[in-house]
């Protein structure tokens, strides 16, 4: 008897000779924006997905530890973090980390692509949640233009873009790092997505060394993603005043008892990093400026 199975393969330029591959059960929704594929997919091991352009921007099972160390190490090593920009991030889940953070008074997120949002609101409702927070305003617009136009500062500013290729690709520029730097507060922090260090070296030498020419404390961590390539993915923390890799502040008992992956331990442990990672970042740093 024959048996036919979907499988979602992901396949990019930035990896190449590699896939990752899922079991699909069903197409959920697909469309075309002015600006990428969207598409939403039930999968057999890891819950709803949603891909852009072919690529898996998360899956239900294992979204948390992106989202929470893209938000919490940023947010918990800064002394009282009130207003934060969101870059990218329109599936809503940095968001929804952001708004679990009692003292934040004001989250602004700037998104490119309108659509990715309505499809999240629509069929992910578990990311969109921070959407509806009194605390969030949205802005459908290029994350450049908004910074170019943005007169005010922010406590911590989150990158979280696609990977260096398409839309994403300008969030990934020295111009992009030098008008971050001009919105961020002197005290401040930026999180930054940063690709993952056995994939695409290049790409994380890139980011460090360009932050580093605005940013005197500069760290790179890894959170560990099954459904991202290589099974993980780095993040960046810049500043000029904090060291990123150092929790200050700790969740309160009921939210670290919703968290899934920050601790204060796994905060401090993402920045432990294997040998050739260290090198790597000590060379980058060399290079700033
Ligand atoms: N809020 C989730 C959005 C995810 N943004 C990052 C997606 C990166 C996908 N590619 C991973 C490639 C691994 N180097």
């Amino acid at each position: 008897m024959e048996s036919r199975t979907d499988w979602f393969t992901e396949q990019s330029p930035l990896w190449p000779g590699r896939a990752l591959s899922l079991e699909i059960e069903r197409m959920v929704y697909r469309t075309e924006s002015a600006f990428q594929v969207i598409e939403v997919y039930d999968t057999r091991c890891c819950g709803r997905m949603l891909a852009l352009d072919g690529v898996i921007q998360f899956t239900e099972a294992d979204e948390f530890a992106y989202q929470e160390m893209m938000v919490h190490p940023a947010l918990f090593a800064h002394p009282g973090p009130e207003s934060v920009l969101v870059i990218g991030g329109g599936d809503g889940g940095v968001l929804r980390e952001v708004a679990r953070h009692p003292g934040v008074r004001e989250i602004h997120l700037v998104e490119l692509d309108e659509q990715v949002v309505a499809v999240c609101r629509a069929f992910v409702p578990s990311m969109a949640a921070g959407f509806d927070d009194p605390r969030s305003h949205l802005f459908f617009m290029d994350g450049v233009e908004y910074l170019a136009s943005c007169s005010r500062a922010y406590d911590v500013v989150i990158v979280d873009s696609t990977d260096p290729v398409g839309p994403g690709e300008a969030l990934f520029q020295p111009e992009f790092f030098a008008a971050v730097s001009e919105v961020l507060e002197p005290g401040g922090v930026v999180a930054m997505q940063a690709e993952s260090v056995f994939l695409h070296p290049q790409w994380v030498q890139r980011i460090l060394s360009g932050l580093g020419a605005r940013f005197s404390l500069c760290a790179y961590g890894v959170i560990l993603v099954p459904t991202y390539p290589g099974g993980s993915i780095g993040f960046c923390l810049a500043s000029n005043r904090v060291d990123g890799r150092i929790p200050i502040r700790f969740p309160s008992e009921g939210l670290q008892a919703r968290l899934k992956y920050y601790t204060p331990q796994t905060h401090r442990a993402a920045f432990s990093l294997p040998a050739f990672a260290e090198r790597l970042v000590r060379e980058s740093a060399g290079q700033a400026g």
